[in-house]
């Protein structure tokens, strides 16, 4: 039977991290070691210089985790050198927005999927790209079914050694998801903006504020995916060496020694 690592950056207690593990569990034995607070968008983090704290929990249906005062990726990193049972699989999220495009260098859904991978381990990253303003209780039983499905092909059939999977699914009921399109990354439309706000003592301070992002919806890319109704599936590499530019730049004279 396969062991399977089930984290997320949301928190030990976010439900969409309980919808992926009682799904993994149809699919090996699951152990969850996940961050004790919300770490979204806190990148690829190695918690070097101070100690990392980890406590056993219990979720909702007496599932047993254990909750880590680190990142998602320390979590995994945890778990990899041997904190639990050797692991056959990392599953991260399920994140409660999309992780599109330029995103995956920001999330920790992502970030923890890249750690399994440095660690020689399949890492696949799971999101749902849920609507914005979103009142009420999100449906995470779609987006799980179809990570175990996808978890499952991707056994059966191998993981491509060094591919992290950014999977991202539509907000739509499981019957009206229309399958799955392998994708590339799109591009995330980033509408930040400076606000400056005054403390009580009248010292400014910041935020990072403005909309939401958007994205283009080009066909082929992640977006443009979850746009049209499928699942999305977009294989990442750990090796970001720009290659065009590496072979431009070889054939430059570098006469740097003076
Ligand atoms: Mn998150």
């Amino acid at each position: 039977m396969i062991h399977i690592l089930v984290t997320n950056d949301d928190g030990v207690t976010a439900p969409g991290l309980l919808a992926l593990a009682r799904e993994m569990s149809k699919l090996g034995r699951v152990s969850i070691l996940a961050p004790d607070r919300n770490w979204s968008a806190s990148g690829h983090v190695k918690t070097l210089h101070r100690p990392l704290r980890v406590k056993e929990v219990q979720l909702a249906g007496g599932l047993s985790a254990l909750a880590c005062d680190g990142a998602p990726s320390d979590c995994v990193a945890l778990a990899l050198l041997g904190m639990v049972e050797p692991v056959d699989l990392v599953v991260s999220g399920i994140n409660p927005n999309a992780n599109i495009g330029h995103d995956v260098t920001y999330s920790g859904t992502v970030t923890a999927a890249m750690e399994a991978v440095i660690g020689g381990v399949p890492g696949i990253a799971v999101s749902l790209d849920s609507p914005e303003n979103h009142l009420g209780t999100l449906d995470y039983r779609p987006a799980a079914v179809f990570a175990r499905r996808i978890a499952a092909r991707l056994l059966e059939s191998g993981f491509p050694p060094g591919v992290v999977f950014n999977v991202n699914v539509p907000y739509l009921p499981l019957e009206e998801i229309r399958g799955l399109q392998v994708t590339r990354m799109g591009t995330r439309l980033y509408r930040d903006q400076l606000v400056r706000r005054q403390d009580p003592q009248g010292r400014p301070y910041y935020w990072i504020g403005g909309q939401a992002p958007t994205a283009v919806a080009e066909s082929g890319t992640d977006f443009g995916a979850i746009k049209a109704g499928y699942v999305s599936l977009t294989p990442l590499q750990l090796d970001l060496t720009a290659y065009e530019a590496l072979e431009e730049l070889q054939g430059r004279t570098w006469e740097v020694t003076k």
